[in-house]
């Protein structure tokens, strides 16, 4: 996996600022593959003899950010795993979007540097009221460990104090493209698709 056979887009935004959502679109319309550091771990969590999922279940309930060798090696064994099941046409790149990814400056560094640089940053700029009401909806169906209020409150308060910074870190280096996600589910859609456009993707 490096920059020359593969284009990076990190999909980033609060909890339940819609990058799920937003993703399945995505994959539509602009051929990328869909990876949320999310549901890697959740699979992990439950998969069979994983020694890890105890461990993964606790941070996730306690709204903390696994360690990152364990989030970027799924992430990388997908990226490999789906090159080989889902090659890109000969002569294009495959295009990854990786959604929840990076949590944290170290985990933006050693990403970029062990696996392959970002191309695009796509932000969802969502505050806190709408994505807690949103969260506590999906929480009367969604079984998630961590939809509910106690763990909403937790996962709020690590993005502000360290998943921003990252999206800070990559405003400064001009990757990011903001997106209002209060709208409709198709608006929001409309403002991500003129984004990510006018930085020809
Ligand atoms: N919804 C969506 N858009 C809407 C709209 N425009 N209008 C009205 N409703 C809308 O959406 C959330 C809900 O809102 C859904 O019910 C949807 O229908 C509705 P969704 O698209 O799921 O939002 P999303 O941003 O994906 O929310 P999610 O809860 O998945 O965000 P998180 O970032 O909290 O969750 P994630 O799965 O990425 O991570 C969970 C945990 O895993 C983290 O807290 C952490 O503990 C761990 N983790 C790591 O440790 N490291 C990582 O790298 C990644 C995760
Ligand atoms: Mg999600």
């Amino acid at each position: 996996v490096n920059s020359r056979t593969v284009t990076v887009v990190f999909f980033l935004g609060g909890p339940g600022s819609g990058k799920g959502t937003q993703s399945a679109n995505l994959v539509k319309n602009y051929s990328f593959v869909h990876l949320s550091a999310g549901d890697l771990l959740r699979a992990e969590q439950v998969r069979e003899g994983s020694s890890r999922g105890a461990m993964i279940k606790e941070y996730i309930t306690e709204g903390k950010i696994v360690p990152m060798e364990v989030t970027v090696n799924l992430l990388s064994d997908a990226m490999a795993e789906s090159l080989v099941s889902n090659p890109p046409p000969a002569g294009s790149k495959a295009r990854f979007l990786i959604d929840g990814f990076p949590r944290k400056l170290d985990q933006a560094e050693f990403f970029e540097a062990s696996v392959c640089p970002s191309e695009l940053v796509l932000f969802l700029d969502c505050p806190e009221d709408v994505m807690e009401s949103r969260l506590l909806k999906r929480g009367e169906t969604s079984g998630r460990d961590d939809d509910n209020a106690a763990s909403i409150r937790k996962r709020f308060r690590t993005f502000v104090e360290t998943s921003m910074p990252v999206v800070e870190a990559f405003r400064k280096e001009d990757k990011v493209v903001t997106v209002k996600a209060t709208g409709s589910v198709d608006e929001v859609y409309e403002s991500v698709k003129a984004g990510i456009e006018a930085r020809g993707l």
